[in-house]
This record gives structure tokens, C-alpha cells and sequence, in this order.
């Protein structure tokens, strides 16, 4: 290699033409980063109230959200608690059960280009399980104006449709919809044209909630009979049907005024209610409307 000695000592340049100058020129950042890895997505437990948004960019990058798609980065309310490097993660709380979320993110780099369109993260929060406890009675009479069942137990959400499905061998017969009124009991009023489409005798209720098809089925079957079914061959465990067990429970209670006695066999209150509160023909007579011998 030749020495390369100064201009002032040769009177030449002699370094030009042996040796090859080699350089980059830098040119500026424009691309906005890339986000990637947006978490939580799908369907969180029930209960839970708090989660931690997090992503990732392929550079070096601070990172804001809002609740609002189409917000600029400029106007994002809400900067992420850890970013300024790829990964970025902040908490987000007051989730609430049966919510759905989006959150909205634009990104900025060193250079100042901060991302047009948003990163979207979705998720939501489940419905809690409900229990059923209780559904009491466990009979429906077809042939009365209105029934009334009580439900008990926990989770059930007041704002939701909840299907009540009364079904034999995994057959759904029937479905009526209420809403309950409460998270731990509630009532259901059931109308006889409500009960017009179900043969007699013993049926699993299912109740299931409409929003995301949860179900539970009630541990007894219910029975759907007529007035008069106040027993079968056990005495006062009714069994679909009228005859002379019922008529024989009825005279055994004949004139009572007992306040379960009526509960069972009470079913007519007579002309002007001169037989409400008692037991004596006009119910007789109401239960021979239905016998079936
Ligand atoms: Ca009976
Ligand atoms: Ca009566």
C-alpha cells in the first residue's frame, strides 16, 4: 500500500485515486410504529373488575388508549403507566360482569410519527354462574288463571332474560321468559294459556339465561295437573291427575280451616266467595270437573 504523504509535501494528491471513501446517509424516520401482541382478548372470569392491558412495537415507542375509535394520538386521554420502550402495559378497572370492552391505541415514536389508525384490544367479562335452590311448588295447574312459582338462589341478573324451558327426555316442550327480580329470588306468574301447549304429568325445568345460553336444570321435575290433583297413592303427593285418591284426600279434610289444608285443597272460593276459606262442595265440585277415573 502506498504511503499516502501530504499535498504540501508532494505537490500532489496522491491518496485520491488508491484509496475508497465508504459512507451512509441516515435517512429520516417517517414509519410509525408497529403494535402488535394486544392483550387480553376473549371472555375474562366473572368478578373480575380490573385487567392489564398490555402490547408490544417494533421500536421504541410511547403509547396512549381511549374508549373512543378515530381519537388522534394528540387527543388520547390516557397514556399507558408502563411504555416508552416495546412493551407497554397499564391496568384499566371498573369492568363489570357481562361488559364487553374495546380499547383504542395509537403509538409515537422518537421521530415523532405517532400511528393513524387504532390497535384495537377486546375483551369481556363473563356472567357469574347462577344456582337454582328452590322452585316452589313444585306443580303447575293448567286449568288456573295464574300460577305463581318462587325461584331461589344466587347469581341471577335482574337485567337478563332468563328462558324457562320445560322439557321431558331432553325434549324442550315448552319455553316461557321472564326476568328475574332480583339476584337471589324471584317470582314468575304463569298463566293457563301459558301452560295450554303441555300434556299432563312431570317435566324437567331447565332455566336458562338468553345472553350466552348458561343453564341450569331445577334438581325436582315439576308437574303440570289439573285442580282437584291434590294426591296420588301417596297420600298428598299429587300425581297428574284427578281421581279417587283426591277425592278421598278431600273428604279427609272436609270443613277444615287449617291453613295447609286449604293450601291443598281450597281450589274453589264458590259464588260470591262464600267457599273461600273452606272446604266443602264447591271444592268437591270443582275437582269432579277434571276426573279422570
Ligand atoms: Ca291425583
Ligand atoms: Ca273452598
Amino acid at each position: 500500500m502506498a504511503k499516502c504523504v501530504s499535498k504540501e509535501e508532494t505537490g500532489f494528491n496522491c491518496c485520491a485515486a488508491s484509496t475508497t471513501a465508504s459512507f451512509s446517509i441516515q435517512l429520516p424516520d417517517t414509519t410509525p410504529p408497529v403494535r402488535s401482541n394486544g392483550q387480553p382478548s376473549g371472555t375474562l372470569a366473572a368478578g373480575t373488575t380490573q385487567a392489564t392491558l398490555s402490547l408490544t412495537t417494533n421500536e421504541s415507542a410511547t403509547c396512549k388508549y381511549s374508549k373512543v375509535a378515530g381519537t388522534s394520538y394528540a387527543s388520547m386521554p390516557s397514556i399507558f403507566s408502563t411504555t416508552g420502550g416495546t412493551s407497554h402495559s397499564t391496568t384499566v378497572t371498573g369492568l363489570t360482569n357481562g361488559s364487553s370492552y374495546s380499547y383504542y391505541i395509537k403509538c409515537i415514536d422518537a421521530g415523532g410519527n405517532a400511528n393513524s389508525d387504532d390497535f384495537t384490544i377486546s375483551f369481556g367479562i363473563a356472567w357469574p354462574q347462577f344456582i337454582i335452590s328452590d322452585i316452589s311448588p313444585p306443580y303447575l295447574f293448567k286449568d288456573k288463571t295464574s300460577n305463581t312459582l318462587s325461584v331461589t338462589g344466587s347469581n341471577f341478573s335482574p337485567s337478563l332474560n332468563f328462558n324457562f324451558k320445560f322439557m321431558t327426555g331432553g325434549t324442550t316442550n315448552s319455553t316461557l321468559t321472564f326476568q328475574p327480580q332480583s339476584a337471589s329470588s324471584f317470582n314468575i306468574s304463569i298463566t293457563s294459556a301459558q301452560l295450554s301447549g303441555l300434556a299432563l304429568g312431570f317435566y324437567d325445568l331447565k332455566i336458562e339465561r338468553a345472553v350466552d345460553a348458561y343453564s341450569q336444570t331445577y334438581s325436582q321435575k315439576i308437574l303440570i295437573t289439573m285442580l282437584g290433583d291434590i294426591s296420588g297413592s301417596t297420600p298428598g303427593v299429587r300425581d297428574g291427575k284427578v281421581d279417587i285418591y283426591d277425592l278421598s284426600r278431600l273428604m279427609s279434610k272436609w270443613n277444615s280451616t287449617n291453613a295447609s289444608d286449604l293450601a291443598e285443597a281450597d281450589i274453589n272460593a264458590g259464588p260470591g266467595g262464600i267457599s273461600s276459606g273452606k272446604i266443602d262442595l264447591y271444592d268437591a265440585n270443582r275437582m269432579m270437573v277434571n276426573w279422570l277415573p
